[in-house]
């Protein structure tokens, strides 16, 4: 039987402070329509999809922090999402910041959900590698904040049984790290989805900038090709509230190959036919862990750079 599905990377383009879920919302619907146009499946949206990218600002009234987060998903803003979903019968991926009670307490994450053919919720992912800082930085030109508002994702890297594969799940900074592939990898991943929000001016390190786009595109194409699985990444690009976002949303089938991309720094729709069986002959060949992988020989975990002791003089 065919596993092929048809997959949109729904990239966003600027989102202002002041424009409203509701508004907000009803620009993803026009992706989602657009979506079940092209005979879409599932639709993948951007890190932080219902507002403003937050975190560029440093605050200290915590009302105002909350004001950016979900309660509840759905809640009265967002269920046309899901009304939506279950109409046209096209699933979707969205990152949002989830506002939780749990373990008595109130608790922050960044968090992104996939949602079945029929507006249900069946996979839940809060980011674990979250960049930045925690305090106000006077000397960066926009601030970076999400080590203050969030903390790390508890869920671990699950994996899903959804859309006749399985499915993972990924937030931004995560992109970057070989860790969150091979985690997947190693429980069969066949299609991990990403969304980002990546300025292009990086203020600790200035001297990357210009290879924002080719670090994007790096990592996911290696994080794909390595585990034999597909990869979709999808930005909210464009200058935000002063902020240069880089766009390149990109749909990476198994063998690390570029299939379809977003060219625009808006809102913009790119589809592909991805067939979930093409990362078989990844996974049973060059990347069969079973008979490949040699962990018991790689020697010593080192936790951190620095932790190899200097040679002997
Ligand atoms: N939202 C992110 O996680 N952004 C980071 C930036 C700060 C470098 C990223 O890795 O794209």
């Amino acid at each position: 039987m065919s596993r092929i599905i048809t997959v949109g990377a729904a990239q966003l383009g600027p989102i202002a402070r002041d424009e409203s879920r509701t508004r907000v919302v009803e620009r993803m619907l026009v992706l989602l329509r657009q979506a079940a146009g092209h005979g879409c499946d599932l639709v993948v949206f951007p890190e932080l999809a219902l507002t403003t990218f937050f975190p560029r600002w440093y605050m200290t009234d915590q009302a105002e922090v909350d004001s950016f987060f979900e309660r509840e998903m759905p809640g009265p803003e967002t269920r046309p999402l899901f009304e939506a979903a279950r109409e046209y019968g096209v699933g979707f991926c969205l990152g949002y910041a989830e506002l939780t009670e749990e373990d008595g307490r109130t608790r922050r994450f960044n968090t992104s959900i996939l949602v079945d053919k029929k507006g249900t919720i069946v996979g839940k992912y809060r980011k674990i590698h979250l960049p930045g800082h925690a305090e106000y930085e006077p000397w960066r030109r926009f601030q970076h904040l999400e080590k203050r508002y969030f903390e790390t994702g508890n869920l671990g890297f699950p994996v899903f049984r959804a859309f006749g594969g399985i499915f993972g799940m990924a937030i931004c900074n995560d992109r970057r790290w070989s860790e969150t592939y091979r985690v997947m990898g190693l429980q069969d991943v066949e299609m991990i989805l990403i969304g980002y929000n990546t300025p292009v001016h990086n203020p600790p390190a200035p001297e990357h900038d210009d290879l924002s786009l080719f670090h994007n595109q790096l990592v996911m194409q290696a994080g794909a090709y390595q585990n034999g699985t597909w990869v979709v990444g999808v930005a909210k690009a464009g200058l935000e509230e002063g902020v240069e976002q880089i766009g390149n949303s990109i749909i990476v089938a198994p063998s690390g190959e570029i299939v379809a991309r977003c060219t625009t720094l808006g809102d913009e729709l790119a589809v592909a036919r991805c067939d979930l069986d093409l990362g078989k002959s990844y996974k049973n060949s060059v990347f069969n862990f079973a008979r490949h992988r040699q962990p018991q020989a790689y020697g010593l975990i080192v936790e951190r750079r620095g932790a190899v002791p200097p040679p002997e003089e």
